[in-house]
């Protein structure tokens, strides 16, 4: 769908929403980058100790040779422990911030002067037709950070089921998500005291303005964070702190104070969800590993 229309569409539901893909341009992916230094935001370091502890067995469960595909694959830098111990042939990253992915992935190119680096700038919810164009071989997805949590449950099943098909019976999808926790852990790391994800938040608003047109204020509204710990989502929200009137693709929309617009979900899971995710597809999660801490899982799911 035509970006203002979905734009416009989401906006105008019972509870407004914008989805987490426009939180990304060139800033929001900066600012990304600035959260996952944050003290409060532990997912990022956790992810990184489970490959400082686990490397050899997750590159023995991986196999060497392959072809990584990495969706939402940010600064790519998670990738970097498996370049160096699995040696693909290609890496492949997707990522809808197109000029930050050139630069990540020119910068990937030069360090790994044998492997081949083919990026592709889409939205990976958009239907895959770029894979006819990818090298053939055996297929790992490497989809770390927890960027499922951002779908809903049943889009979460729906993009697994996809990347299942993309793997086929010889590959494999090694996912990195966030673990289910105390509600107060969870929502410091969604409303740092440096006020990061709060400018990550209202950035959305920026990206917004330039993908439609729009007029939004970004400062005239208010990162707010919540911990639903029965949806086991953190809930990302702007609050309008004044009455707002936007134009967008030539309709006026009128934002009283205190509206709220969502503007992420941010599951997180259980060993039961993932093992759950992964049976929907027709997968098994062959292997799991955790941090230290037990905050943070990555795991392999091989078709069964
Ligand atoms: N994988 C990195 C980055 C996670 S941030 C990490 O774990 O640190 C999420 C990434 O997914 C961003 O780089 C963002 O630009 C990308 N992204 C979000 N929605 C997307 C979509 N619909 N299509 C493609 N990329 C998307
Ligand atoms: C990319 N994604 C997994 C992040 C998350 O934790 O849900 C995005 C983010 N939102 C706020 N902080 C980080």
């Amino acid at each position: 769908m035509d970006e203002t229309l979905e734009v416009l569409a989401s906006l105008s539901e019972e509870l407004p929403r914008l989805s987490p893909k426009y939180f990304y341009d060139s800033r929001g992916s900066e600012l990304f980058e600035e959260i996952t230094a944050l003290p409060e935001y532990y997912l990022t370091r956790s992810e990184a100790e489970i490959f400082d502890r686990h490397l050899d067995d997750i590159a023995q469960a991986l196999g060497s040779g392959d072809i990584i595909i990495e969706p939402g694959s940010g600064n790519c830098s998670k990738v970097r422990p498996l370049l160096q111990r699995t040696a693909p042939s290609a890496y492949i990253p997707i990522d809808i911030a197109g000029d930050f992915l050139w630069a990540a992935a020119a910068n990937t190119a030069l360090e790994y002067p044998n492997l081949g680096v083919t990026a592709i700038a889409a939205d990976f919810t958009q239907s895959w037709t770029f894979l006819e164009e990818i090298p053939k071989g055996r297929r790992i997805v490497f989809y770390p950070g927890s960027t499922l949590g951002n779908f809903d449950p049943s889009a979460q099943q729906d993009f697994i089921r996809q990347l299942a098909q993309v793997v086929g019976t010889q590959g494999g999808i090694l996912l990195g998500v966030d673990l289910h926790k105390d509600s107060a852990t969870l929502q410091r790391a969604y409303d740092d005291a440096a006020g990061v994800t709060a400018a990550f938040n209202r950035n959305m608003l920026a990206v917004v303005n330039a993908r439609t047109g729009a007029n939004f204020e970004p400062k005239e509204w208010r990162h707010q964070a919540r911990y639903n710990s029965e949806m086991r989502r953190i809930e990302m929200e702007l609050v309008a702190q004044s009455t707002q009137t936007v134009t967008i693709g030539g309709q006026t929309l009128k934002f009283s104070e205190g509206t709220i617009i969502r503007t992420e979900h941010s599951h997180k899971f259980t060993m039961a969800s993932i093992q759950d995710l992964a049976a929907a597809a027709g997968m098994t999660v062959t292997h799991h590993w955790l941090d230290s801490s037990a905050r943070f899982c990555l795991a392999l799911l091989q078709n069964a």
